[in-house]
């Protein structure tokens, strides 16, 4: 589309009516009766809460969209390296109070609304979760774009539009049932950018030609285009006026001649069904976690939004009209996780289909730009491709791939002639029937740095899954960035009285921008009243959840109870399943204590929460057979308040920012080796509770900084996993008797139908307990008696719940993008000037 501009004389006029920002309580209402009023058409006779939500949100998005204006020209105009993150799932859960978070006139729009009848914490809880992802990943994408507004850097993210983002949880009778979650009928925080568009081509097939010049050119004809169209998102920064762009892809059916003659000709409903069919393509998340099926349709997903946002890449970076060698200078791409691999491939085509570069000089450019994170070494998660679907699909690429595998081939050929097997190992293509694309060896030749996402996973992805890369490149490609959560929302938003209370120490709210500024908190770990106020905050919070369970789940907890809590996908190597037989054995143990040695248990509240993918039946056990442990011991007269067990049901960000300031203890219990980082372990520590774990992904480094005697570590250890796996198949296997009991308990029909959770056990008895949770049992419950007895001990508890939090200035992403930037993106941040 041409762009226009208003011409310079003309600009003095326009100036004198850039809308003014509000200031008080009076303005800001003027602004949202005025968009009640006239955006919604509703009146002060029928303005509910979801209305004086939409007032308020439409309100400060205007705040918002001045200074977004101003950074988006800004960043054209100083023509600095820009950072692209794409990512197929943003997890960015509710946005206006985020919004008044950094636009800063919360306080205002709360006098505002109070003046109209309405309390500010009824608003926000009108707004739905934007919920375009799965877990951890898509979180981590979400708090990846706050830090990178937060400290300047010109940043995009680039994702899809779903129609339908991961589906709503409902526990019906015990089970998972999931119902669509619509979520785009009243979204105020996008923009639907109907003149920007991309045609995306898919099938079709590939033709050789001659050019002028004697050159051999291939042109990718016929197939079918879909049309991508742009809907962006303000991201705004915490205390700077740099607001960046999230675009998101939407599809529809390519408008133009084609429809047009199918129309004409009487086709109409074969054109309408062609725009449906265009349709689905952004229609629905898949909801896997850590599980790739190899479906047509999610390939489609990946090829639609990499094609469109490289072609908008490669546009913004033309305009600047350098030389094509600048572009790794200009632009830095990040790939999410393989799902965005596809855009090596597609930067290649466009260099040399269309802009004629010769193969070298367009891949020296190409494996310039790009840098991959991994997120997991779990086999069944790595995505691979059949050829046979991706020749059919995109043809010309798979072409491309080739090349780029025969060229990488041959490269290790003469590096490593004696090795015959290396080639077989390392090649992108695997030998299998069909044969498959392995996506992320092409990821790993097509960037020039990978890295994990916590310390051990960085070191496990060079001796596993890359360990063939690691010899072939050396290993300074391969590096580490421990993942990390935005202050903002996970302390301040979450907690805002303990960020009061932080701030009040501290001297003001600089932590939130500088995390490692709460080290000085340790200064006060033997303060009475800040103790007594920090014990108090956490009091409430539980009281608060403790509401929320009686509201949802009608059943009574007691917020003095010790709240234990694991809320994440469901997952075997998670191992909810550890965390379960370990409330069934405690639930034993307390129908065989005598009156006293009940009087000494401190009551406990098991807390769970998560979805399972639709399809995975092993996770659905799980959560099934919670609600029925939950149904037998909340209704034991012998157990009372010693033992409640609750599943929360839709587990989501909103939810999880009322569950990690009230737990005391969280459970991040994996198989060691298995999960990659985690996070919201990070997210609970900062919270003031503390955590049970394994020694796997960040734990680890928790560990590091907040001291052992902080943390509740178990278990085995990942470098004798491998073992132990081969010792259950091939060696004697002993299940631990405390495990058996559990097992006998289950059996004998106490959680209702035995039949019901056979698989379940039957995986750990007779199927080598892959994720040894027979292995790790008895540490497991060892672990639980000394969580009961430090809790009994308050004081020590507080000490390490404060001394924690003072600890975990390491774990902010602010501190990942410093990271990224300076190791893998080679970018610097551009400061907003103040009189812009
Ligand atoms: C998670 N991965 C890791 N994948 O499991 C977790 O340890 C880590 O902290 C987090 O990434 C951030 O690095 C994860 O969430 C997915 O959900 C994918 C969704 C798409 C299909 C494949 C899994």
């Amino acid at each position: 589309s041409v762009e226009a501009s208003i011409p310079e004389p003309q600009r003095a006029a326009w100036k004198k009516f850039t809308p003014k920002p509000f200031e008080t309580a009076e303005e800001f209402n003027a602004e949202a009766v005025r968009h009640i009023e006239t955006t919604l058409a509703r009146s002060m006779y029928n303005c509910d809460e979801g209305a004086a939500y939409a007032g308020t949100a439409l309100a400060f998005r205007d705040r918002l969209v001045l200074d977004w204006n101003k950074t988006q020209q800004a960043q054209t105009f100083t023509d600095q390296k820009r950072v692209y993150y794409l990512s197929l799932e943003f997890l960015m859960g509710r946005a206006l109070d985020n919004a008044m978070l950094n636009i800063g006139k919360k306080d205002v729009a709360v006098k505002g609304l109070s003046d109209l009848g309405f309390r500010m914490e009824d608003i926000i809880s009108q707004e739905h979760d934007a919920a375009l992802g799965n877990g951890g990943l898509g979180r981590l994408a979400a708090c990846f774009l706050d830090s990178m507004a937060s400290l300047n850097y010109p940043a995009w993210g680039y994702g899809l539009r779903y129609r339908y983002g991961i589906f709503k949880q409902e526990i019906i009778d015990g089970y998972q049932v999931e119902v669509p979650d619509y979520w785009l009928d009243f979204n105020p925080w996008e923009f639907a950018r109907h003149d920007i568009t991309v045609d995306v081509q898919f099938y079709g097939h590939v033709s050789k030609y001659q050019d002028d010049d004697g050159k051999n050119v291939s042109v990718w004809e016929g197939g079918e285009i879909v049309q991508a169209c742009a809907y962006d998102v303000p991201i705004a920064g915490y205390g700077t006026s740099t607001v960046n762009n999230l675009r998101l892809w939407g599809s529809k059916a390519a408008s133009g001649e084609f429809d047009f003659q199918k129309f004409n000709s009487g086709e109409y409903e074969s054109s309408v069904a062609d725009q449906q069919r265009a349709e689905t393509i952004s229609a629905v998340l898949y909801p896997n976690d850590n599980l790739e099926r190899g479906k047509e349709l999610r390939l489609k997903q990946q090829y639609f939004w990499c094609a469109a946002s490289l072609f908008d890449i490669v546009r913004r970076f033309k305009k600047t009209q350098r030389p094509w060698k600048d572009f790794p200078n200009q632009v830095a791409i990040q790939l999410n996780d393989t799902h965005p691999t596809m855009a090596i491939p597609e930067l290649q085509r466009i260099l040399i289909d269309q802009e004629g570069l010769d193969w070298d000089e367009a891949w020296s450019i190409v494996s310039k730009t790009f840098g991959y994170t991994n997120h997991t070494v779990l086999p069944e998660a790595l995505e691979k491709w059949s050829v046979p679907l991706f020749q059919h699909l995109l043809p010309r690429h798979l072409q491309i791939i080739y090349d780029i595998n025969l060229n990488f081939l041959q490269f290790v050929e003469r590096n490593f002639p004696k090795e015959r097997d290396i080639l077989n190992r390392v090649s992108i293509i695997e030998e299998s029937n069909p044969k498959m694309v392995r996506m992320a060896y092409l990821a790993v030749i097509g960037s020039h740095k990978v890295n994990g996402v916590a310390e051990l996973h960085s070191d496990l992805i060079k001796t596993t899954i890359f360990k063939d890369f690691v010899k072939i490149y050396g290993p300074d490609k391969f590096t580490n960035v421990t993942n990390g959560i935005t202050p903002r929302r996970w302390l301040h938003q979450a907690n805002p009285r303990l960020s009061e209370l932080i701030a009040s120490k501290l001297g003001g709210y600089d932590f939130l921008k500088d995390l490692t500024l709460l080290h000085k908190l340790e200064a006060y770990v033997d303060d009475k009243d800040f103790r007594k106020e920090f014990q108090e905050i956490k009091y409430a919070n539980k009281v608060r959840l403790a509401k929320y369970i009686k509201d949802t789940l009608g059943v009574s907890v007691n917020p003095s109870a010790l709240f234990d809590v694991q809320v994440k996908r469901i997952h075997e190597y998670k191992r909810q399943q550890l965390n379960i037989f370990g409330v069934i054995h405690r639930y034993l143990a307390i129908k065989a204590m005598s009156p006293e040695e009940k009087k000494k248990l401190a009551p406990r509240v098991s807390i769970f929460g998560g979805k399972a993918a639709p399809g995975y039946w092993m996770a659905k056990t799980v959560i099934h057979l919670v609600n029925q442990v939950g149904k037998v011991v909340n209704n034991d007269k012998d157990v009372g308040d010693l033992l409640k067990v609750i599943y929360l049901e839709d587990y989501n960000v909103s939810k999880a920012e009322i569950i990690c300031p009230a737990s005391d203890i969280s459970e991040h219990i994996s198989t060691a080796g298995t999960e990659a980082s985690g996070t919201s372990n990070m997210k609970f520590v900062i919270n003031g509770g503390l955590i049970i774990g394994t020694c796997d992904g960040a734990n680890i480094e928790i560990t590091r900084e907040i001291g052992e005697n902080n943390i509740f570590l178990f278990g085995n250890l990942a470098e004798d996993v491998e073992e132990l796996r081969h010792s259950h198949m091939y060696g004697t296997y002993t299940l631990d008797p405390s495990l058996a009991a559990v097992f006998d308990s289950i059996q004998s029909g106490t959680f209702g139908d035995a039949g019901s959770f056979s698989a379940l056990v039957n995986g750990i008895v007779d199927h080598g307990d892959y994720y040894l949770v027979s292995d790790d049992f008895a540490s497991y419950c060892k672990t639980q008696e000394l969580i009961d007895e430090a809790y009994r001990n308050q004081d020590e508890w507080l000490t390490k719940a404060i001394t924690s939090v003072a600890r975990m200035g390491f774990f902010s992403s602010d501190r990942c993008i410093d990271e990224y930037a300076e190791m893998i993106w080679n970018t610097e941040p551009l400061v907003p000037s103040k009189d812009e």
